[in-house]
């Protein structure tokens, strides 16, 4: 077991503060360039479209922790309303949502339907901005903790990185066929760097600057077998962090609950991945993303590499956003 020494050794190694100036809000999105989006739109040769965001509402994953919900997906028009307020609504209640609606539907053949959707930011596929893990008060590029207010985060919210789109060449290492695993990683192996070199190598794939790197670890397919959200898992073991520093990967996203493996792997620490990603490095983290579509096709045309399209919305000081990213090959 690693100690906080340790950690803190790594965190000196791998932080990029001021490496883009002392404003900085994008982080390694920085390593994305004119030239690497471009590139990464030559890689579209079939029209093939993987979407790889998971269904938001009550059959999601949320449960394991209490503070954090299902979305509440809710009907606010429907079709019974149009029928039954066109004949009571104005009977019922005037100057309300009802007799609005009634003045809408009657003696008139429009109709329309509207819905709400109630969620934590986190429930679902999502990316963390940088403003959602930090440590000792600061945030990416020492911004301080405090910034991040009642009413939202005032630096390194997800709006911060609009301007990037996010899109970049998307490179999927499948760990799951890597490891021959049957469906999913077995829980309690945290996946090494060396383990993530050589599944690049065996797929025949190199890791570029700027990529954002998708790592298969066969939860999401499990998690649709057991519908258990505390349903227990491997992910990056947190000295990957090093491996996502020198390759100049842009962000990673992986398809289980927090990218990184639950075992600390640093003592008195929790998340310490999360800690070097998104606090010392500026790297954003995808979580409950669903590549087993799309991993079934690079296995077929051994095609690992890919556009990647996955903007967040843009919901101004969120630290976090809900996304349907695609893969297109
Ligand atoms: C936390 O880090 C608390 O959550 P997540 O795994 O959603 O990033």
């Amino acid at each position: 077991m690693a100690t906080l020494t340790d950690f803190h050794s790594l965190a000196e190694r791998v932080r990029n503060w001021g490496r883009w100036g002392a404003d900085d809000e994008l982080g390694t999105l920085n390593f994305i360039t004119p030239a690497k989006i471009a590139a990464a739109a030559g890689l579209v040769r079939h029209g093939k479209v993987f979407p790889l965001g998971i269904d938001f509402g009550s059959s999601g994953p949320q449960g394991a922790f209490q503070f954090r919900q299902n979305p509440l997906h809710v009907m606010t028009v429907d079709g019974g309303d149009a029928k039954t307020l066109a004949e009571y609504g104005p009977k019922w209640l005037r100057n309300s949502v009802a007799g609005e609606l009634s003045s809408f539907f009657a003696d008139n053949p429009f109709r329309f339907n509207d819905d709400m959707i109630i969620m934590p930011l986190q429930a679902a596929t999502q990316w963390d901005a940088l403003s959602h893990v930090y440590y000792a008060d600061q945030l990416y590029n020492g911004f301080p903790a405090e910034s991040v207010t009642s009413q939202g985060a005032f630096h390194c919210g997800i709006d911060k990185v609009d301007g990037k789109g996010i899109t970049s060449r998307g490179v999927l290492l499948d760990l799951v066929r890597y490891r021959g695993a049957d469906t999913y990683l077995a829980p309690g192996a945290p996946i090494t760097a060396d383990e993530l070199d050589e599944c690049a190598a065996r797929q025949g794939i190199t890791i570029e600057s700027g990529d954002i790197v998708l790592v298969r670890t066969g939860w999401w397919d499990r998690y649709l077998e057991a519908r258990d959200g505390a349903e227990p898992y491997s992910g990056l073991d947190w000295t990957c962090a090093l491996w996502l520093h020198e390759h100049e990967v842009a962000a990673v996203a992986a398809d289980n609950l927090m990218v990184e493996d639950p075992a600390s792997g640093v003592d008195g620490t929790f998340l310490p991945l999360h800690m070097l990603c998104l606090r010392d490095m500026g790297l954003m983290l995808g979580e409950y993303w669903d590549f087993s579509a799309l991993a079934a096709d690079c296995a077929a045309d051994g095609v690992y590499e890919f556009q990647l399209v996955a903007p967040p919305l843009r919901v101004i000081g969120a630290v976090g956003s809900p996304l349907n990213p695609i893969a297109i090959k």
